[in-house]
């Protein structure tokens, strides 16, 4: 369902009006407002009156994670701390967190957009929302929270873990939408079969996953487990959280941007030069209707391409492919460039492996060493040593023919690797310890 036919299904020329128009705004309040912005704009002989152009963004230079970090807590914020109503961080792997703030008029404005998200993505006013992205600082679990309630739906505020639990609650509440990162979906399914209930017994219709980077090989498989129709939603705490992307479930092709709040850009990592529409590179946003915590070309580091085409479902608004991994996720194995999805969809395409992995990254005699731990169902690991050996060797194989890197894979029995109630922890890196 679209939600907002107005905005979503906008002619591009409407639409890019007002862009420009909330762009400028946008431009004029950061401005006046945030030291940093200020300070980047005369260092580049630039001031907002320039900005007469969607075209002309590309003057204003990057904004990146390290400059939230050194304006650290709340430096970046446009609005004082009296119209700041709610504050939300992400943990970030090293460092500081990143914080971000919301005035009253954001957190409407968030709480539509999840509207718009989850009604793309097959909810109604009708359904319960079974909502197990996590409360707190993660913007997840209020997120998709505030927007099933502007929807109209019914949402249980149930968060991550707990999984037992959560399994008595979907067998007696029938909730009809699962919300949680791809990774908890699973592990739900599998805590549901060690208690003996089946998800074909559940009344879901549709999951709405991300928070994380997720192949279609593992779609597949979250569908057949899950009994559901599972779409992609993306989003990222310095842009507003979830809500920023979405697919639509009548063709889970792509990710629907909503243009009517964020710019979407695509560069080359190394050199900040824009791409053309089909290639990949960094995603790169500019929010242009966010009040308390503005953002102007902040580079996500997230990896995807931009498609213009229209969609069957009559929104105009542009796609971005599915996330493929992050530039600071890269891993460089003796010199070969990998990302953790590349191996995850090598991974996936052999039979009777369960979505499960872990890449376990160390130096040894000053070489890098890459070892693939892959849990295997029941029936394959109890089978003779011999064939579980050549199993791996083939995996192994595999790994070195489609991505050049050697591997040591681990074939490994179920439920041997740590299972995450957010978001998956797939890539150990002892280099870095
Ligand atoms: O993960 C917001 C969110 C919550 C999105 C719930 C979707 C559902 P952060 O914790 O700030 O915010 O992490 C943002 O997570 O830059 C991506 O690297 C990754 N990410 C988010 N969604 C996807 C996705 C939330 N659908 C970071 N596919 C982003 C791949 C994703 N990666």
């Amino acid at each position: 369902m679209i939600l907002d036919i107005g905005f979503e299904t906008m002619p591009r020329e409407d639409l890019e009006a007002i862009i420009l128009r909330r762009l400028k705004a946008t431009i004029d309040r950061v401005y006046a407002n945030v030291a940093f912005y200020r300070k980047k704009f005369e260092e580049n002989n630039l001031t907002p009156n320039d900005i007469k152009s969607l075209e002309d963004l590309k003057r204003i230079p990057f904004t990146v994670k390290e400059d939230l970090r050194d304006n650290y807590p709340f430096g970046m914020f446009a609005v004082p701390m009296d119209n700041v109503v709610r504050i939300h961080a992400s943990s970030g792997t090293t460092g500081k967190p990143t914080v971000v703030g919301y005035t009253a008029r954001d957190v409407n404005t968030w709480a539509e957009l999840m509207a718009r998200s989850l009604a793309a993505g097959g909810a109604t006013r009708g359904d319960i929302i079974h909502n197990a992205y996590g409360y707190g600082l993660f913007t997840g679990g209020l997120g998709i929270h505030y927007g099933a309630e502007k929807l109209g739906a019914s949402v249980i505020p149930v968060s991550g873990g707990n999984t037992k639990r959560q399994i008595v609650i979907m067998k007696d509440f029938g909730p009809t939408i699962l919300t949680a990162t791809p990774s908890y979906a699973l592990h739900l399914a599998e805590v549901a079969e060690d208690v003996g209930v089946s998800f074909k017994d559940f009344k879901f219709k549709y999951g709405i996953f991300g928070a994380e980077p997720w192949s279609e090989n593992m779609r597949e498989e979250i569908e057949r487990k899950l009994n559901l129709v599972a779409v992609d939603i993306y989003g990222l705490s310095e842009v507003i959280g979830p809500g920023v992307a979405i697919e639509c479930h009548e063709a889970k092709q792509g990710l629907h941007i909503f243009e009517d709040h964020f710019i979407p850009e695509i560069i080359n990592p190394a050199t900040g030069e824009v791409l053309p529409y089909g290639e990949t590179g960094e995603l790169v946003f500019t929010t242009i209707t966010k009040e308390a915590f503005p953002v102007i070309r902040y580079r996500t580091r997230d990896i995807t391409s931009l498609n213009p085409e229209p969609c069957i479902c009559g929104r105009t608004h542009i796609r971005m492919n599915k996330v493929s991994g992050r530039t600071d996720d890269m891993l460089i194995i003796r010199g070969v460039n990998v990302f953790p999805s590349q191996i995850e969809s090598v991974l996936m395409e052999m039979e009777e492996v369960e979505p499960h992995y872990q890449l376990i990254v160390d130096r040894e005699d000053k070489l890098d060493t890459l070892t693939v731990l892959l849990e295997v169902g029941e029936r394959l690991f109890s089978d003779e040593v011999k064939h579980l050996q050549e199993r791996e060797r083939t995996i192994a194989k595999n790994i070195k023919d489609y991505l050049g890197v050697s591997a040591k894979v681990k074939l490994v029995e179920p439920k041997v690797i740590a299972r995450s109630e957010g978001k998956a922890v797939r890539v150990i890196d002892n280099r870095k310890l």
